[in-house]
């Protein structure tokens, strides 16, 4: 019941306009004034900070995976006397040890989720000294242990000061808000530190977005001192509610206040959205009664130049870029993420499906279990009431790695884990799906894990990592007839690509621009065409960092639609003009210069993408042809003249334009061979690097490899071995020559080769993996002449092994 005076502040309440955080809760961040340290030398840093933003893309050796420490002290205002004190953390990466004034706050274990500390016992208000000791080092009872991505290093997420009254909303569960709402109950716990038994009022207030109250509730709370009390309600009812859905993201604001006689003792803020949500394993997924087929993508959180450390303005803009590209769907893969990732979805309407880091592998320790479990209940705890959530995943490709040496009974411990974590989930938040993501062969041997959760997740990839596009949409209608009572959400589908290799023939792992698109534009329709898939996600939004990965680029996952700086492949354009209702009419322009020889090679492919029903070409003004869209995709071959030509597509009233240079080799005189590669490559200097013609033999040949000593790793990861010379019918005159080479597998004295050009010797005995060692690009320049009309002769000869040759330049 509730007495007349609070009756009347509550009334009175009511009718004044709410500012935006009117609570007696102290609460900013401390993100400056840090010194960091990891042992050797002391930095002044600010927070967000990781200290791996740099060496996590090294080329020599591994990112530092160990101890920082994090110093900074504390004035604090003497007006927070009397208040309890709180250290709210982020997230720190991975075990976080908080010390006040030399005493130990507490510890948090695991990278991705927020924690908190009390530290009123700890402080003086005289400068108070605050050291956080983090740990990023490999620790077998800490998920994620093996992962494709880098486990940066530091306090890479705000920290807080917050200062309560005595009597508060509890701030130390699971550093979760303490209120956990949804659209029928409101429930949370209030902590009575004030040395005495006391009375309060529970009083929870929903404002539409206009900020205009809407409802209100109002309930009794005795707490005994020193303890806490449970309130547990039916959440105030809003007449007519809007509802929320990613193309109406209609948001009301829950504020809870807990009031002590007629003292506003706490208030804190919560969003809310109405929506219901059902899946079906025939007809996806039905929201607010309407169906909704998700199509979406992944995010990583780092960027360059920062690694984790990214700005909440930088998280934010992410977000936006998910949805400006069309989507409507986001998978937070593999880890909880800022909290602001999550308050902008809410705002631009993303459906998430957020996951605790157990990727590849399981531990086999309690530990590991206990840990497993403490995120589960943190992430969703933390991130529960946001209406953005729709899905808890709780693991990835988990059957994928092989722990060695393989524990006993582990194909049993695995699904125990299973199972008990769908369980928390499910008793923590009957509200939301469980999920977990499988890949191809998983799936396929799947040790009774696959039909656990609410919705599977398939992780696919279809002519990239196995077989080709086309088997894509089949292997979905396999694994729909028998798994028929289960949801399914291709979680993961992508294709890596570097703007700088191009081919005409693209093929999976040569990591050309035209491969990816392919892949994409084959794939899409095929998922598109299944209404019983639920959700659709491309793996990845953005180019990610991921230390162990040699591909064209360091410490790069390349799948993204968007690079890792965050500027859009031509392959998002596919997406946007596919899902956006805006017009969209783009001509692939990664693809911006061209080199040939022959008539035949100035004619060139130009691929547009729109969802315009047709749309005319012109190259420098002519018109190429009018192409009908077909799936958003309308392809050309077009005649380029020398130089630099405008191309300009038009649709409609639409117009899109780019300029694609022609490198007219056609007189001969300039050579530039990546030798072996099968692709072309533009180096920044636009340099275009030619796939070879076979000469003198020999066999192309691919690794995988960072490459030591340039920026140029695709070219020098392919090589022609084994040929006897190369020929190039260049004109009479004096040219400089430079070859390249890399070693990429003979030990030293195995590969040792001599290079002669024009009969002159410009080698003698190269011993690449003697002198420099394997994977580092080296290069050889001399000046030849070319005399009577024999142009210029490249000839290899062995004493140990197959001669090799990355790179040809012969230049005037
Ligand atoms: C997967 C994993 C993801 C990887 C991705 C890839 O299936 O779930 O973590 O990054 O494949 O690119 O190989």
């Amino acid at each position: 019941m509730m007495n007349s005076r609070t009756t009347l502040v509550i009334a009175l309440l009511a009718t004044l306009p709410i500012p935006a955080l009117a609570s007696p809760r102290v609460r900013h961040t401390i993100n400056e004034g840090w010194t960091y340290t990891d042992g050797t030398v002391e930095q002044r840093v600010n927070l967000p900070h990781t200290w791996n933003a740099g060496d996590a893309f090294g080329k020599t050796k591994p990112y530092r995976r160990g101890i920082g420490w994090y110093r900074r002290t504390l004035s604090l205002d003497p007006a927070l006397k009397g208040k309890r004190l709180f250290l709210y953390f982020e997230g720190a990466n991975q075990v976080a040890d908080v010390y006040v004034n030399d005493r130990h706050a507490g510890q948090h274990i695991g990278g991705y989720t927020a924690f908190a500390f009390e530290i009123t016992d700890l402080v003086t208000f005289e400068r108070d000294a605050i050291a956080v000791r983090v740990d990023n080092s490999h620790d077998p009872d800490i998920p994620p242990l093996n992962a494709d991505f880098t486990f940066f290093g530091g306090i890479y997420r705000d920290v807080w000061l917050m200062a309560t009254d005595p009597i508060h909303i509890d701030v130390l569960d699971h550093a979760s808000p303490g209120v956990f709402i949804t659209k029928d109950r409101t429930r949370g716990t209030v902590v009575n530190r004030s040395g005495r038994s006391a009375r309060v009022r529970v009083v929870h207030r929903i404002f539409d977005a206009a900020g205009r109250e809407v409802a209100s509730s109002s309930s009794a709370l005795s707490i005994a001192a020193g303890a806490s009390a449970r309130f547990d309600g039916r959440t105030p009812a809003v007449p007519d509610p809007r509802l929320w859905s990613p193309d109406s993201p209609y948001l009301y604001r829950v504020r809870t206040e807990v009031h002590g006689g007629d003292r506003l003792l706490d208030a804190i803020d919560n969003p809310l959205g109405f929506r219901t949500f059902t899946a079906d394993p025939n007809k996806g997924l039905t929201l607010n009664g309407r169906l909704l087929p998700l199509r979406g993508t992944n995010r990583h959180q780092d960027l360059p130049g920062v690694g984790t450390a990214a700005s909440n303005e930088q998280h934010r803009r992410d977000v936006r870029l998910v949805k400006e590209n069309g989507f409507n769907f986001l998978r937070l893969a593999h880890y909880p993420q800022d909290p602001v990732v999550l308050d902008e979805a809410d705002r631009v309407g993303l459906v998430i499906w957020e996951e605790i880091p157990i990727v590849n592998l399981i531990g086999t320790s309690p530990a590991f279990a206990a840990n497993s479990e403490r995120m589960l209940v943190e992430m969703i705890r933390q991130h529960f009431n946001h209406p953005s959530v729709f899905f808890w995943g709780y693991m990835n490709e988990v059957l994928l790695s092989k722990p060695n040496p393989m524990p006993d009974r582990y194909y049993e411990i695995v699904p125990e884990l299973v199972r008990r974590l769908e369980k928390v989930a499910r008793a923590e938040d009957p509200t939301r799906l469980t999920v977990m993501a499988l890949s191809y062969h998983e799936i396929l041997d799947d040790h009774g894990i696959a039909s656990v959760p609410h919705i599977l997740g398939l992780n696919l990839y279809f002519g990239w990592y196995y077989d080709d596009f086309d088997a894509f949409g089949p292997f979905l209608d396999r694994i729909h007839a028998e798994r028929p009572a289960t949801p399914i959400i291709v979680s993961e589908y992508g294709a890596d690509s570097d703007e700088r290799v191009h081919s005409t023939e693209p093929k999976a792992f040569d990591y050309s621009s035209e491969h990816a698109q392919n892949y994409h534009v084959a794939s899409f329709p095929q998922l598109e065409s299944r209404p019983f898939i639920l959700g659709t996600a491309v793996w990845n939004q953005f180019d990610f960092a991921s230390a162990f990965r040699q591909n064209t680029k360091v410490a790069l996952n390349q799948k993204g639609l968007y690079f890792h700086d965050r500027t859009p492949k031509d392959i998002a354009f596919y997406y946007r003009a596919s899902l956006t209702g805006q017009p969209v009419l783009h001509i692939a322009s990664e693809w911006s210069d061209r080199a040939g020889r022959t008539a035949e090679e100035r004619v060139q492919p130009v691929w547009v993408y729109s969802n315009q029903p047709e749309v005319e070409l012109f190259v420098n003004g002519r018109s190429a042809g009018v192409r009908q869209v077909a799936n958003r995709t309308a392809r050309w071959n077009v005649e380029l003249a020398s130089g630099a030509n405008r191309l300009r597509a038009r649709a409609g009233s639409i117009e899109d334009a780019t300029t694609i240079r022609y490198h007219d080799r056609s007189d001969g005189r300039f050579v530039a061979v990546n030798a072996g590669g099968g692709y072309s490559y533009v180096d920044e200097a636009r340099v275009v690097w030619d796939a070879d013609h076979s000469f003198g033999g020999g066999k192309p040949r691919r690794v995988y490899r960072r490459i030591v000593s340039t920026g140029h790793d695709a070219l020098f990861q392919a090589m022609r071995e084994g040929m006897s010379h190369y020929q190039f019918d260049v004109p009479d005159g004096i040219y400089d020559v430079t070859l390249g080479f890399a070693e990429h597998d003979a030990k030293p004295g195995e590969r040792v080769f001599s290079v002669r050009i024009n009969g002159r010797l410009l080698v003698r005995d190269l011993d690449l993996a003697a002198e420099l060692g394997p994977f580092t690009a080296a290069t050889r320049s001399t000046t030849v002449e070319a005399a009577n009309g024999s142009g210029i002769r490249i000839d290899f000869t062995a004493s140990h092994g197959l001669p090799s040759i990355a790179t040809i330049m012969i230049r005037p």
